[in-house]
């Protein structure tokens, strides 16, 4: 019988190259695995059923190369690509390992230093765009500050505007099918960290000059870093027609960055992550951003990439079996979710007929209302149940 959880192209799942090529170098020690060859990973990824790779400019092509050995390494690259079938559906740019960008990139006070990010980015752009990228995502990891006086938040957050209208008409003027995807970060490696959160990231877009260009690239554990809940702040992100594309990885807790492989960390998050993605029909590629532990070798790194995508197939099951459980659908109407569908005034109600609806206020039992359970915690526990594999 052939496992229902072994992944194929169709599920979407891609992976970072960077993910599983981080040869484990930490602020503490040094690297645990040597490093690896990206046409090694687009192989051996093709082998366990993925349906893609992303990648830092960097990652593909190592920082400095010249022309002629840009050339070689993309063409490896696209060799690899063709012979496996995978696809590039995302490319994102380091703009944080150079200490050229110990200040930031798009928001560091030398002002040539942003011009030199924007031009890097530019023209990791037209390789993204050669690839068959369609997203491109933006995650400012230096854009921050560790002292009150060195940012001006506000300024910053100009150039960072400047930042997303510049490459907005880039790619417009280029006539390129592609789209921004800013990825929030709370802190690591700043103290604080610009767009902190999808909310913060929500309401930048919108200020935006092309705002139907850019969305958000949400990180499981990068929410979980804030304390806040990813599967409500994805359900906003979706709400808002601005989720582009998601970094999916595990995280325990308000810790450093952990990138544990998705499902490991908080699993019931996960779940309502999974369940959330799933039905609400995101249709963009399942991208996991993780590091495989230090303690691993070469074979471990492929078990945890393997893994990842085997606990996203699992939860997606769960998640499934939970929503058709009869029991789950009497147990919803007792929560009355179906209640919270309807709209909160009838069609053509007016705040005049509000106010003149005395069952609404001078006649209500707000007693008697308080007094209704919401049934919340038997819902709960049949989650609970699906999720433990006891139903
Ligand atoms: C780091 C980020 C990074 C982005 C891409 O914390 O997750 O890997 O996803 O630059
Ligand atoms: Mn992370
Ligand atoms: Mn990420």
């Amino acid at each position: 019988m052939t496992d229902p959880f072994t992944p194929t192209p169709d599920d979407r799942f891609t992976f970072g190259l960077w993910t599983v090529g981080w040869p484990g170098r930490d602020p503490f020690g040094d690297a645990t695995r040597p490093a690896l060859d990206p046409v090694e990973s687009v192989t051996r990824l093709a082998e366990l059923g993925a349906y893609g790779v992303t990648f830092h400019d960097d990652d593909l092509i190592p920082y400095g190369s010249g022309a002629g050995a840009r050339e070689a390494h993309v063409k490896r690259f696209r060799q690899a690509l063709d012979a496996t079938g995978l696809k590039v559906p995302m490319a994102t740019t380091n703009l944080f390992t150079h200490p050229v960008f110990k200040d930031g990139a798009f928001t560091a006070n030398d002002r040539d230093v942003r011009r030199y990010a924007l031009r890097k980015t530019i023209r990791n752009i037209d390789l993204a765009v050669e690839l068959g990228a369609e997203t491109y995502v933006a995650w400012g990891g230096r854009e921050g500050a560790e002292s009150g006086a060195a940012k001006d938040v506000r300024v910053a957050l100009d150039r960072m505007k400047e930042a997303f209208d510049l490459l907005a008409d880039y790619v417009l003027g280029q006539g390129y099918d592609l789209r921004f995807a800013v990825e929030p970060k709370p802190n690591e490696p700043r103290g604080d960290i610009l767009l902190p959160t999808i909310g913060h990231a929500l309401a930048f877009i919108e200020r935006l000059e092309h705002p139907e260009l850019v969305g958000v690239n949400p990180e499981v554990g990068h929410e979980q870093m804030a304390g806040l809940n990813i599967a409500h702040g994805v359900a906003q992100a979706l709400w808002a027609g601005k989720l582009f594309h998601i970094d999916l990885n595990g995280q325990t807790g308000i810790k450093y960055d952990q990138d544990l492989r998705f499902g490991a960390g908080d699993v019931r998050q996960a779940f309502w992550l999974v369940d959330l993605l799933e039905s609400a029909g995101y249709r963009g590629p399942r991208h996991f951003d993780f590091k495989p532990p230090r303690t691993e070798d070469i074979d471990g790194v492929w078990t945890s990439a393997a893994a990842c995508m085997r606990n996203y197939l699992v939860l997606k099951a769960k998640a499934a079996a939970f929503r058709a459980d009869p029991e789950v659908r009497a147990a919803l109407t007792a929560a009355r979710l179906d209640r919270l569908a309807v709209p909160t005034l009838s069609p053509g109600e007016s705040v005049t007929d509000l106010l003149a609806d005395r069952s609404a206020f001078e006649d209500f039992d707000v007693d008697a209302a308080a007094r209704r359970g919401m049934a919340f915690e038997h819902l709960d526990q049949l989650a609970m149940d699906h999720l433990l594999g006891t139903r």
